[in-house]
């Protein structure tokens, strides 16, 4: 379907455009009651949701390519069916990098501009609700007679004001894998801090995460439901330095705070069987 084509079908005055971009991506423009957004349907990637009264809530870097088959950089990439490199396929999975169809997109009563959007060939259905929360779902279906195993993420970019005067509470002693150090498992009891490259993978937490933006004033709560792991990453210098589409100083104005199933929590869903992630952020 052509952005026309999609426009007309599911589009909403003054609400919901549908538009073609100059190196062929199609991406949704929202302007809710509530919240503005951008939504790509390469991935199904929002890469942009400022609740109304606020400061961007996503980071998107300006350098990313929005071109066909090449990864965004920032926003929410969905994470599926795997997390992290694999030999020959790209960084985090097939599902950020394959169009997504529409299947539905409406103004709800309370303000928030929901859509659901469908990948069929990868069985997956996610939902988002741009409002003065941000609603994400991701539902992955097992149509085989085989069990499935995947991981699966939001890798969600946030916008931090700076980075050094950035902490997280709500992973204090979990059992993490920290991928700068040789997948070393280690916990804290700490809020975490962030003053270098920081790549850990919290496992067997269902907990919401706050990210306290110091020099930002504002705090960002983010909960989830049916995701047992919670990574953190900032990139530090040298690790933006090598990211060819990351400005050079980047990495003081993003934080991902991945809703995820990853690694030992990578999900076994039976033949038949349904799966959901939910993410509900907000910022206060
Ligand atoms: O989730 C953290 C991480 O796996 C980092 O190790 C880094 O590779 C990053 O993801 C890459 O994110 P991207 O948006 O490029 O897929």
């Amino acid at each position: 379907m052509t952005a026309n084509d999609i426009q007309a079908q599911f589009g909403i005055p003054e609400v919901l455009r549908f538009e073609d971009t100059p190196a062929g991506l199609i991406r949704a423009m929202i302007s809710g009651p509530q919240a503005d957004a951008t939504l790509y349907l390469q991935g199904a990637h929002l890469t942009a949701w400022t609740p109304r009264g606020q400061q961007p809530v996503l980071f998107t870097s300006s350098r990313s390519r929005f071109e066909p088959g090449i990864p965004i950089r920032g926003g929410v990439p969905i994470v599926f069916p795997w997390f992290g490199p694999r030999e020959g396929g790209p960084m985090h999975g097939f599902a950020r990098v394959m169009e997504w169809s529409v299947e539905s997109a409406g103004l709800r009563p309370d303000g928030a501009v929901e859509l659901w959007l469908a990948q069929a060939s990868l069985h997956l259905r996610f939902r988002v609700a741009l409002g003065e929360t941000l609603e994400m779902e991701l539902e992955v279906s097992n149509p085989s007679n085989a069990p499935l195993r995947f991981e699966s993420a939001f890798h969600t970019y946030f916008a931090v004001a700076d980075i050094h005067a950035v902490s997280i509470t709500g992973l204090e002693n979990t059992t993490y894998i920290d991928k700068t150090d040789a997948a070393a498992r280690k916990h804290s009891p700490d809020p975490i801090s962030i003053a270098r490259e920081t790549d850990q993978v919290h496992l067997n937490t269902a907990s919401t995460c706050e990210i306290h933006d110091g020099a930002g004033r504002r705090t960002i709560h983010v909960g989830k439901s049916g995701s047992n792991s919670t990574v953190v990453w900032n990139p530090w210098i040298e690790k933006n330095r090598s990211l060819a589409d990351m400005a050079p100083e980047d990495y003081l104005r993003m934080l991902c705070i991945e809703t995820a199933n990853a690694m030992d929590n990578a999900v076994v869903l039976p033949a038949g069987g349904v799966h959901q992630m939910g993410a509900t952020i907000r910022v206060a």
